[in-house]
């Protein structure tokens, strides 16, 4: 990687992104959340227009000169509908918890009951966690995954449902690893009247990829960011039926959002394009199908995953069985070069800050071009790297055996 400019200009920060690009590329990124972009998308990320402003939307904004930006914003949203199927799309949020906050201010009042995931069984904070905006402004009530099978019981689902009335009933996770059954949610909300939200800001790259079923026929609204599965920029959008349109953009601009990053959109579309080759669905099905074969690897060397396997690209490891908590787990891996991030367990008995479990996943290494006989020698050095925790000089060795399989495997950069 080259960025000449930065290293004539400003070494102090050429020396830090060397650093990084060494850490990216001599590393195995298993954070569930994380992505390699293409050079396309890294380049218009750098691109001009990251100069210009362009509150409003396309035909009507508050500056002059947006000529082009309405291009390339329009260009993202047909590309976004055509990868969906949404019927509106609005992709200019900044990130998840911002397009989750613009939902909600689109449709329901504060004070009003929602029904989401608990954050500690796999949701997020934005879907009600008491210490973020969504859990302070609205009444939040929350379903669980069961104890015996790791999974959401819809029954109990429905069960809330009928007790509650919630005016919302919100599908996602950030931390679960068997499919959302989007149909049975829909008729669920149908019987108490309530709007449906999915946010799939996980997974979506493997819908975008039809691998998994979508919640967009089905749901009012869908959120997900960009950058996760679906392998595009820092970022989000929302996706909803006709009749939400226009309160969800009031909503992003001028509710929530000034001006939108154009540069950003602009790598949007980028990315939709990119998801929307038939490479892409390739690529969305190897993600699943390392997830399965490091999971299995896991599982047959007595690693407890949560559900008993994935359907997707993540799992959470639970390693009480191990004498291990997630901090430690990290911090070991970590220094074999295995980037992980320690995650709560249902029914966690730890605090949050050092919880039971870790949470693994494959879309960076699967971008990278690794499959299963890799992920099942990932599982092996995760097993080692383990079980020799305290020992500086074994994770230090793991560390250059990851290092030389890395090698092979070049991250995208410029
Ligand atoms: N931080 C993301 C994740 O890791 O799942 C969710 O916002």
């Amino acid at each position: 990687m080259e960025y000449t400019t930065i290293k004539k200009e400003d070494a102090e920060v050429s020396k830090i992104l060397e650093a990084e690009r060494v850490r990216q590329q001599e590393g195995i990124e298993l954070i569930a959340s994380e992505n390699y972009v293409s050079v396309a998308v890294q380049e218009a990320l750098g691109s001009i227009f990251t100069n210009k402003y362009s509150e409003g939307y396309s035909g009507k904004r508050y500056y002059a000169g947006n000529e082009f930006v309405d291009d390339v914003e329009n260009l993202a949203i047909s590309r976004a509908k055509e990868l969906f199927g949404a019927e509106h799309v609005n992709v200019q949020p900044l990130s998840g918890s911002p397009a989750n906050a613009a939902v909600y201010f689109a449709t329901v009042k504060p004070g009003d009951k929602i029904l989401g995931l608990k954050l500690d069984h796999g949701g997020h904070l934005s879907h009600g966690h008491p210490v973020n905006f969504s859990g302070m402004l609205y009444d939040f009530v929350q379903y669980t995954v069961k104890k015996e099978t790791g999974e959401i019981d819809m029954d109990e689902v429905r069960e809330i449902a009928l007790r509650e009335k919630p005016k919302m009933i919100l599908a996602g996770f950030s931390a679960y690893s068997r499919n959302m059954d989007w149909k049975r949610f829909k008729e669920i909300a149908d019987e108490v009247g309530a709007i449906t939200f999915a946010d799939i800001a996980h997974i979506a790259g493997l819908i975008a990829g039809k691998q998994i079923e979508s919640p967009v026929p089905y749901f009012d609204i869908v959120t997900t960011t960009t950058h996760k599965t679906l392998r595009g920029p820092r970022g989000a959008m929302i996706m909803c039926k006709e009749k939400f349109a226009k309160d969800i953009d009031r909503a992003v601009f001028p509710g929530m959002q000034g001006g939108p990053h154009d540069n950003n959109t602009a790598a949007k579309a980028i990315a939709f394009g990119e998801a929307l080759k038939p490479e892409f669905q390739a690529y969305a099905k190897q993600v699943i199908l390392n997830a399965k074969a490091m999971a299995d690897e896991l599982m047959k060397n007595g690693f407890k995953i949560i559900s008993d396997g994935t359907d997707n690209h993540l799992m959470v490891v639970d390693l009480s069985n191990q004498g291990l908590v997630g901090k430690e787990a990290e911090v070991a891996l970590d220094k074999a070069g295995i980037s992980t991030s320690r995650s709560t367990i249902p029914y966690d008995i730890n605090p949050p800050m050092n919880p039971s479990g870790i949470r693994l996943g494959t879309p960076a290494v699967t971008t990278r071009g690794m499959k299963e006989a890799e992920m099942r020698q990932i599982a092996q050095w995760i097993i080692e790297a383990l079980k020799n925790k305290d020992d500086d000089n074994k994770l230090e060795a793991i560390r250059q055996e990851v290092k030389s399989l890395c090698a092979k495997y070049p991250i995208p950069t410029f």
